[in-house]
């Protein structure tokens, strides 16, 4: 077989474990996402310890250790599990002669790859500049050129050598300023979305769970225009970097709204979470949350977790949460099926999708109770209102009024009150 593929700088991952449990699950993160920015991981090393060295993360030995290793297998690459001290960067490159990159640059680097909306764009910039500014001292600059460049788009486009923290000041608040009128846009949108008392479900969770197939499947299943208003599917870390927002009707005017946003990993840069938090805006406003776990992987538990997690930092919390446990068709489990709040589904099965719909428009209308009501012939606002707002189920007109059977909104019932028979 004739490989056309180009080569593939081959990488050495290594983290000090500081008896952490989860430390093995983060290695496989970090190999993971190794690969999702073109490296090859050619080997690995990690380190017991109490503690990491201010001066070095490793211990000498360890070091030592790394860099015959990493040599030997041809790495020009050394990507840490942890977000290192410049210093700290300075000196491991040193020792061991090969190009240091820590977890948090390697995640800033594939969103950057990634983006392609000026707003994920400008969301990610911003997130690389803070990374940037701290790291910023004049002898870091002489690493630079040691460095020979340092990655594609090192500090968002300019080299360190040429940017001063001054400017690198100004930028991230020229960034902030054209985030800000991107992100009204956004708002005025999403306050219409608000206003408009159709329930609001959010599809959240862990990097490559099936968020955004799960979105097509039901956008196929129950929107007119389903086939083209599918959003982008790829078996890829952080596909979605964007957040779609779409109308999904089904029988009876059981309407909801439906958003799809970039999925999460372990350890997301802090500053990265923060620029993304308008891009995220439509988790936190959602009536409904489902969370998209990946039932295949053997690192389920974990990402559950990690997801979790994450929507604590962003101040999601106390919206109810369907878990929703996708790609059953890799496993051996029969599916669909409900177990409890949750469901083990498969975003590619029509029949799944169905069932997550259900389960999507019980949890999310069970607060609804039906009325039976009597509105009076004059009247027209009311019914039309209705037919907006609420399911109206029956409805038949007789000489004394309309008779309208609804499922009814707690916000609307006090309102509808004087009518029921
Ligand atoms: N076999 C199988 N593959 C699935 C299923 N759902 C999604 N996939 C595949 O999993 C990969 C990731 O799917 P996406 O829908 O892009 O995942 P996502 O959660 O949106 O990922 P990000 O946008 O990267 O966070 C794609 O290759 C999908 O085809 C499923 O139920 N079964
Ligand atoms: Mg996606």
């Amino acid at each position: 077989m004739i490989d056309n593929q180009p080569k593939k700088t081959k990488a050495f991952i290594a983290g000090v474990n500081l008896n952490d449990p989860n430390f093995e699950y983060y290695m496989t993160e970090l190999a993971n996402l190794t690969e999702a920015n073109n490296m090859e991981v050619v080997g690995q090393a990690r380190q017991n310890a109490e503690n990491i060295v201010a001066g070095t993360y490793f211990g000498l030995g360890k070091i030592n250790e790394i860099k015959a290793m990493a040599h030997g297998l041809k790495a020009k690459v050394l990507v840490l599990n942890d977000e290192l001290t410049p210093v700290q960067i300075r000196n491991l490159e040193k020792l061991t002669k090969l190009r240091v990159v820590d977890r948090t640059e390697l995640i800033l680097e594939i969103f950057s790859n990634r983006a392609r909306t000026k707003q994920a764009k400008l969301q990610v910039q911003l997130a690389r500049l803070q990374y940037e500014l701290p790291r910023l001292h004049p002898s870091e600059n002489n690493l630079d050129q040691q460095r020979g460049g340092g990655f594609a788009n090192r500090g968002a486009g300019e080299s360190k050598l040429e940017m001063n923290r001054r400017t690198i000041g100004q930028q991230i608040s020229a960034i902030k300023k054209e985030l800000k009128a991107v992100a009204s846009q956004e708002e005025i949108k999403a306050s219409r979305r608000n206003q408009s008392c159709i329930p609001k479900v959010a599809l959240v969770g862990y990097t490559n769970a099936g968020k955004s197939t799960t979105m097509n499947g039901l956008l196929k299943a129950f929107s007119d225009e389903g086939a083209n208003k599918q959003v982008f599917v790829k078996n890829m870390l952080f596909a979605t970097l964007d957040t779609s927002v779409r109308r999904i009707d089904m029988k009876d005017n059981f309407s909801f709204i439906l958003s799809d946003t970039v999925g999460f990993i372990s350890k997301l840069p802090h500053n990265l979470v923060e620029s993304f938090k308008a891009t995220l805006q439509e988790a936190k406003d959602a009536d409904l949350l489902v969370n998209v776990v990946d039932a295949s992987d053997p690192n389920m538990i974990q990402m559950v977790r990690t997801t979790q997690q994450v929507l604590g930092e962003i101040g999601v919390k106390d919206i109810p949460t369907i878990t929703a446990y996708n790609k059953a068709d890799k496993t051996d489990r029969n599916y669909p099926q409900i177990e409890g709040d949750d469901i083990l589904y498969s975003a590619i099965d029509e029949r799944s999708i169905k069932l997550l719909a259900n389960l999507i428009v019980k949890r999310v209308f069970s607060n609804y109770d039906k009325f039976n009501l009597k509105l009076p012939l004059a009247d027209g606002k009311l019914l039309a209102y209705l037919h907006e707002h609420a399911q109206v189920q029956d409805e038949d007109y007789r000489d004394d009024g309309v008779y309208v059977t609804a499922n009814i909104a707690p916000a609307d019932q006090n309102r509808f009150k004087e009518f029921l028979v």
